[in-house]
């Protein structure tokens, strides 16, 4: 397949102001036609070429004039007609096949409803069209279908119109006002219930919310409709950002590749991401549904108001989109709470948004895919909605604010709007419009090497020096930076240094006693300084330091990058139970479990004891003690580093001896803490016996009672399977009862956890979001092997074609189960996986394909183990661009 490069980009010739579309729809067929009005600005001559993909071409008529198939180019990926005329009308009629459609993008059936997915190139899956995001267009958009099958005709937009048509069928039309790039239209045709409320914006106009879904299920979409009200809210308030829609909905889909598509005014959900009851839904999917529901909707300006000019500028709209639902979430969790509270309440949101960033992003931009979050060239489009375009990509937008200030970038998001409302722009233009506002903050400044964030991948390395002179009583910080070379860039010979980055570095100073230092940086008194290295290596010096301090580095995650420093032990111990900064404080013990688990890994590798430091196990009784700090604080202070994170500590990487490891570990905590583990899980219990709620005290008690759990089970406690089976069978709501049966399904009376789950499957049998919790409680159990999976995949309930079952199964098993999925039949295994998604569903197929694309760093065995499997699939002879890409370049 082609390579695309960034720096190829041409404007299109001609400006598409007005599309109209005309749907006969049809599961096994439906056709459509469009009428497009172009105007040419390019240069006279000009071919207008159309994308279009899996189509059948009836007709094409060129102002007026009907073309025979000598007048026009035709062939798999283009059609190219050659106008004479400045303005231009081009009729076009095609068919598409909606019921054999199992890619999911374009126009495609689930359940027994018709649905859209066109981002990013889907559009040309439904009809010719310049399926590029710099070409925005008015859409009128005319449904027709049979009634009884499809009541629901749905579109862009506001509804002009809709009637009944002969023969059983009716239509309804559809005016978008807003123009768009292709990649945002929409339509939806089934039968649905739907929840609505309406509200009125910040300037008085009324607006229509509303949430559809299958019948049956209107009971459960409740909180999602209470989410996007609040996001409505939340934008005007923060960012002054109105609804520009007379109505927004919302629609659940039970079939869909990722989570959530932000179509102009119709957004299109999976099914996941929209129901939830308490009975049903975990504290996480009330959360995530939550922060989703908020995402989709703020893309309505960015991204959709000022769109991308071409795709790679992707991380544009979903950078800061991201951040924007970060902050969001923050501020829902933070809500109503006092000072102290909304502080550890967005500290808990931090970390799991950190921790996501490092177990998923980290790994990506250390392995072969590494790209910046302004990708330079891909094959496959579909490839780069990544970790490092989205989670990095809000990392660099959230620095930006760091640098500004909270009002500075509101003013920069004001200047972007009014600079660039309406069209379609780059990562630059965003930058300018920060930009401008840092020049008359920081006069002299600029961002001129903060832009490089965009052009650089790999995650950099800050070293810290601190150097005391007690005489002096002045202390100063040396910071360095390095970033080695990743992906295609180990290949280019020869290799240079990097250009540094601007990095704003949060740090603070605490005493022999844990109190913090104040500290005098550019004329202010200030707990936390951020330093704005932007040099390989520079010094700051901070007077009156009584004595020799202890420093609290990157507070609050100011930057992604990874941090040396030569701590003690007693020096972490010290933060981990002082430090006024929540983040730095968490991090500070997560370092003590790492350092911990790396020396197990160590023994495990060389056959010797297994030894756990005393001071380790103190250092997690007193957060367990601690009840100053909040239940969901405590929880993830409490919980040992993932075992991806802790992979990509090694080298060479050594799966089972870091499964082993954290086994051990967590084994020995549940053992030596198991007191305080059962206190916690009483005493975490009566606080919730409150009606359900998702706020955060109540799902951080259950995220301690659970934690508690596992670790009783971990530690084989006599009463933990009791006390697991009675939390289980007896649960109210599903994240205790998902906690219940995790704790029997991963201990050692395998009796109990079978029962539980032929119980939990008769139970919800019928729900399939709640199945997917089944099968995925049972693919990340220790104890499965690829044996279990492969009869799994024989149950009646399971389906590859479904992406949400595919997901709870086989990713779940290959990504999240080291101790399964690291041997050579789970390799083989998922070799088959790939291979068989890559004939149905290539994008799904591809994410799969990445999952051990960081091979060449493993132990010997697994390295040519994985290597046999990536060839296999490279064989295979109707490879997917999407696949063939990622195959490539993990075996380059
Ligand atoms: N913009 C969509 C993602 C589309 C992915 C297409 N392969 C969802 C989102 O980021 O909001
Ligand atoms: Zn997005």
């Amino acid at each position: 397949a082609p390579t695309i490069s960034r720096h190829d980009y041409q404007p299109y010739p001609y400006r598409l102001p007005q599309v109209e579309l005309v749907f006969d729809l049809d599961d096994v067929q439906s056709r459509v036609t469009s009428k497009l009005s172009f105007e040419r600005v390019g240069a006279e001559g000009s071919p207008l070429v159309l994308n279009g993909e899996d189509l059948a071409l009836e007709s094409v008529v060129l102002n007026g004039r009907k073309l025979d198939a000598g007048d026009y180019q035709l062939n798999e990926e283009t059609l190219t007609v050659f106008p004479t005329e400045a303005a231009i009308t081009l009729e076009v009629v095609s068919l598409c096949k909606p019921a054999q459609n199992s890619t999911l993008m374009g126009l495609y059936v689930s359940g027994n409803n018709l649905f859209t997915q066109c981002e990013a190139e889907g559009f040309r899956r439904i009809t010719w069209f310049p399926d590029r995001p710099d070409v925005m267009s008015r859409y009128r958009v005319t449904l027709r279908g049979d009634k009884a099958r499809y009541p629901l005709l749905l579109s862009n937009g506001n509804l002009l119109e809709s009637q009944d048509l002969p023969d059983g069928r009716h239509q309804a039309i559809w005016e978008d006002p807003h123009p768009k790039p292709s990649y945002l239209f929409a339509l939806v045709a089934g039968d649905f219930s739907c929840r609505e409320q309406a509200i009125q914006t910040a300037s008085g106009r009324d607006a229509l919310l509303q949430v559809y879904s299958d019948r049956g299920s209107e009971d459960k979409t409740e909180w999602a409709l209470d989410s996007l009200a609040r996001a409505v809210k939340w934008d005007e308030t923060r960012f002054g950002l109105e609804l520009d829609l007379d109505r927004f909905m919302v629609v659940a889909a039970r079939d869909f590749n990722m989570g959530a598509m932000e179509n102009k005014g119709l957004n299109v959900f999976n099914s996941s991401y929209v129901l939830a009851d308490p009975d049903t839904a975990t504290d996480a999917s009330y959360h995530a549904i939550e922060g989703v529901i908020g995402h989709e909707y703020f893309h309505n300006w960015t991204g959709n108001r000022v769109t991308c000019r071409d795709w790679f500028q992707l991380s544009l709209k979903e950078g800061l989109t991201v951040f924007r639902d970060q902050e969001f979430s923050a501020d829902m969790m933070a809500h109503g709470l006092t000072q102290g509270e909304a502080a550890s309440a967005r500290a808990v949101k931090r970390i799991d948004d950190v921790t996501a960033l490092r177990t998923a992003q980290f790994p990506e931009d250390a392995g072969p895919m590494a790209h910046p979050i302004r990708p330079e060239s891909y094959q496959e489009i579909g490839n780069f909605y990544t970790a490092t375009v989205y989670e990095k990509g809000a990392e660099v937008i959230r620095m930006q604010h760091t640098l500004l200030g909270e009002s500075g970038f509101r003013a920069g998001m004001d200047e972007y709007f009014r600079r660039h409302d309406g069209s379609a722009v780059t990562c630059d233009d965003f930058v300018n419009a920060m930009e401008s506002v840092y020049i008359k903050q920081n006069p002299g400044k600029d961002l001129k090497v903060f832009r490089q964030w965009y052009s650089q991948a790999g995650t950099p390395r800050v070293k810290v020096e601190l150097d005391y002179n007690a005489a002096a009583k002045s202390c100063r910080i040396t910071l360095s930076q390095h970033c080695e070379p990743v992906g295609i860039e180990k290949l280019r010979e020869p290799q240079s240094e990097k250009p540094p980055l601007l990095i704003p570095f949060a740090l603070g100073l605490l005493d022999e006693h844990g109190n913090g230092i104040s500290l005098k940086h550019e004329g202010k008194q200030l707990d936390t300084v951020v330093l704005e290295l932007d040099t390989r290596r520079q010094t700051w010096e901070f007077g009156n330091i009584p004595s020799q301090p202890i420093p609290s580095l990157l507070r609050n995650f100011s930057a992604p990058v990874i941090v040396d420093y030569a701590y003690s032990t007693a020096q972490l111990a010290l933060l981990a139970q002082h430090d006024s900064d929540p983040f730095a404080r968490w991090e500070a013990g997560q370092e003590l479990a790492t350092r911990q688990l790396l020396k197990l890994v160590a023994a495990i590798q060389a056959k010797a004891p297994l030894d756990v430091d005393p001071e380790f196990i103190e250092s997690w009784r007193a957060v367990l003690q601690d009840q100053q700090l909040t239940p969901a604080y405590r929880s993830r202070a409490l919980t040992l580093p993932g075992e991806k994170i802790l992979l990509e500590k090694t080298l060479p990487m050594d799966p089972a001896a870091v499964a082993g490891a954290r086994r051990h570990l967590r084994e020995t905590l549940g053992r030596e803490l198991a007191p305080l583990w059962l206190e916690a899980l009483h005493s975490a219990d009566s606080g919730t016996s409150a009606p359900y709620s998702p706020n955060g005290l109540q799902a951080g008690l259950r995220s301690l009672k659970n934690l508690a759990l596992a670790y009783l089970a971990a530690g084989n406690h006599p009463q933990a399977t009791d006390l697991a089976s009675r939390q289980y069978y007896e649960a109210r709501n599903m994240t205790d009862r998902m906690g219940g049966l995790a704790a029997l399904v991963n201990q050692q009376d395998a009796s109990a956890g079978a029962q539980a789950l032929q119980h939990f499957y008769e139970q919800w049998q019928h729900n399939p979001l709640v199945i997917d919790r089944w099968f995925t409680v049972q693919a990340t159990a220790p104890s499965t092997r690829v044996s279990t999976v492969r009869t799994l995949m024989q149950h009646p309930a399971f389906t590859l074609r479904n992406p949400n079952r595919a997901r709870s199964l086989i990713f779940q098993f290959c990504m999240n189960n080291l101790q399964g999925a690291h041997t050579s039949e789970g390799y083989e295994f998922w070799a088959d996986q790939v291979i068989a998604l890559n004939d149905m569903n290539p994008e799904i197929a591809a994410r799969l394909a990445r999952a051990f694309d960081n091979w060449s760093r493993y132990i010997p065995a697994n390295r040519e183990a994985i290597r046999q499997s990536y060839e296999r699939i490279q064989q295979h002879p109707t490879l997917s661009r999407n696949v063939a890409e990622i195959v490539t370049k993990a075996l380059k």
